[in-house]
């Protein structure tokens, strides 16, 4: 079942690539708005007195457009009441122009900007004129306020191109660090010892000696940890010294976390050595982030330094909330797409696919009121909640969670008692994988859930018999999402393993969908090292996870099964567990960035365990 997107995506990637040369050449050639793009109304909803709707600039020739602007008026009492992602001026007849980040639209790619009005019972389709469109808009008649005024725009500026020059540093000290440093294990007041390479886990014998696994070392309820030891000079410089709790030489380890370094702390060992100028093209799979966007207050569209950021190292976007089921599908017969077709837009736009979260979800908050209390034909509207959602992003999306936490491992038969449970039994999760199927094709299909990554063996055992329901029915089913919010001791990479293995035995794809690793671990033992300011020693542990789970995804799961990995936000401040009540308000930095909120981001050393695990390091 293979996949326009999927097959689309080298095509974005090789484009991202070049955008800084194309978007250069385009402001030599393209330096006013030729006639370039259809320019096409589309109206997404309607009631009585208002609608949504938006309008969609396709570039559809060989030429980059460079900044644009575009007009339309109204024959009838439809008004623009809010607009977004474009700059609003006029009032019937209107004008739109670009907001920089979306200005250039390169070949074969689209922008769309949205709004929404009143009306007094129909919403109108008018025609979209500017000198950006090549006059096949999509619809009617009406004026066309024309007046090609808009060329002035032109040399507007690319913003977006030079986003790859930021990082650049790449050079950096660290190798020559690291050509003298080996990570050891810091068995809580002993001296640093050998980490196995052949064994995750418990003590081992390689090369003559004892060694330790890296989840034993990083599991123990100590001081200690992974320490990078550094056999002669080359000294200190940089990074990869990064958990340098001092290696030879000994304790000090616990008083350098009391140097109370803020989560932006400039330490270089705590932050990235510049391992890679861009993550994802390290990555034979999809390499994601969770977003905000819409109304959310961190929304990546209104933070120009998170675009960059984002377009440099990610190739996938996941909507973190704007496309559950009550954002979506907030009344019965009312969807409201604006938000996600703008962040749908963007990542189209900028080379990155989307995945999909999440059709069907039982969390309180999350599901649209009118479900809660429906009365009528619950199946048949759960089946057009899928079809109408999977149908409006048919062709844009590369997957979908299509059933979110269905799993509750304390009910006998494993399946959690949600609304759609009492309403429908276990047939909710077939049913919506078909519907999905037949509304969009193209799009590879996921269940997700937590705890499934082998910690809890149950939970695991649960997913497995579902999974094999699944099969066994024919349904539809591509791959296995697995959230992976771990903890940095929990669970061992060989449980990890055994997850993962378990799918890809079942021939389906695995996809890691929400990662994070906080540093401290709130349901540990009194004695687990916890961390009140994001410490050096503190960082590399965090680096050796992530680089762990990477590199036992890569171990386990064959390249044709990887689904991809994503990281449920960019930077340490956009983390929903600095918020989740358990951590009963301890501060951790769980992400691969460290920020402001609106930038600069700064790789972390978390980041290079990534990068690291993905350069086979
Ligand atoms: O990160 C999300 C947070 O901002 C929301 O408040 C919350 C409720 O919608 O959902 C969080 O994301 C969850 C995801 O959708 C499903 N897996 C667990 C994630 C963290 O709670």
């Amino acid at each position: 079942m293979d996949k326009l997107i999927k097959s689309a995506n080298p095509f974005l990637r090789a484009a991202r690539r070049s955008v800084g040369i194309i978007s250069v050449s385009a402001a030599l050639v393209a330096t006013s708005q030729a006639a370039l793009a259809a320019c096409d109304y589309e109206v997404s909803n309607e009631w009585g007195s208002g609608f949504t709707a938006s309008i969609v600039i396709t570039n559809s020739t060989s030429t980059a457009v460079n900044g644009w602007d575009v007009e339309w008026q109204y024959s009838g009492d439809n008004r623009i009441t809010s607009l977004w992602n474009a700059n609003l001026s006029g009032s019937n007849p209107y004008s739109a122009s670009d907001i920089g980040w979306n200005g250039s639209i390169q070949p074969g790619q689209s922008v769309q900007f949205g709004f929404q009005g009143t009306s007094g019972g129909t919403a109108e389709v008018p025609a979209v004129t500017g000198a950006v469109c090549s006059g096949s808009s999509s619809s009617s008649s009406s004026s066309s306020s024309s007046s090609s005024s808009s060329s002035s725009s032109s040399s507007s500026s690319s913003s977006s191109s030079s986003s790859s020059s930021s990082s650049s540093s790449s050079t950096s000290s660290s190798s020559s660090s690291n050509g003298s440093c080996e990570d050891m294990c810091k068995w809580y007041q002993d001296d640093p010892r050998p980490l196995c390479e052949n064994q995750d886990t418990g003590w081992g014998w390689e090369n003559s000696q004892s060694c330790i696994g890296r989840t034993t070392c990083l599991s123990q309820s100590g001081t200690g940890g992974i320490v990078s030891s550094c056999s002669s000079s080359s000294s200190s410089s940089s990074s990869s010294s990064s958990s340098s709790s001092s290696s030879s030489s000994s304790s000090s380890s616990s008083s350098s976390s009391s140097s109370s370094s803020s989560s932006s702390s400039s330490s270089s060992s705590s932050s990235s050595s510049g391992t890679t100028d861009n993550l994802y093209s390290l990555a034979d799979f999809p390499l994601g982030v969770a977003v905000s966007a819409g109304n959310e207050s961190r929304s990546f569209l209104n933070i120009t330094e998170k675009q960059t950021t984002i377009k440099q190292h990610f190739s996938q976007l996941t909507a973190g909330n704007i496309m559950k089921m009550s954002y979506l599908h907030p009344s019965e017969n009312s969807y409201s797409y604006d938000n996600a077709d703008a962040l749908v837009a963007w990542a189209n736009s900028n080379g990155l696919s989307v995945h999909g979260h999440t059709f069907i979800w039982h969390s309180d908050y999350q599901v649209p009121d009118f479900m809660k209390n429906y009365s009528g034909d619950f199946e048949a509207m759960l089946d057009e909640h899928v079809t109408n959602i999977a149908s409006h992003f048919a062709g844009k999306l590369a997957s979908w969670d299509v059933v979110n936490e269905a799993i509750d491992e304390n009910q006998s038969n494993c399946y959690r008692n949600s609304v759609f449970y009492q309403k429908l039994g276990s047939d909710y999760i077939p049913n919506a994988f078909h519907a999905a199927r037949a509304a969009d094709p193209s799009a590879d299909l996921y269940y997700n859930d937590y705890d499934t990554e082998g910690g809890n063996s149950n939970k695991l055992n649960c997913l497995l018999d579902i999974v094999d329901n699944l099969q066994a029915q024919d349904v539809p089913i591509d791959g296995v999402g697995f959230q992976m919010h771990v903890q940095i001791d929990w669970p061992s990479s060989s449980s990890i393993a055994t997850a993962f293995q378990a799918v890809v035995d079942r021939g389906l794809k695995v996809k890691i969908t929400e990662l994070d690793v906080p540093i401290n671990n709130p349901y540990a033992d009194a004695a687990f090292p916890q961390y009140s300011s994001y410490t050096a020693e503190a960082a590399d542990k965090q680096k050796q996870r992530y680089k762990s789970i990477i590199q036992t995804y890569l171990d386990v799961v064959p390249a044709h099964l990887r689904g991809g990995i994503t990281v449920w936000g960019l930077w340490d401040g956009d983390s929903w567990l600095l918020e989740f009540d358990e951590r009963q308000g301890a501060d951790d930095w769980p992400l691969l960035f460290s920020g402001p909120s609106n930038g600069p981001y700064e790789p972390k050393a978390a980041f290079d365990g990534v990068a690291e695990a993905l350069l086979g390091q």
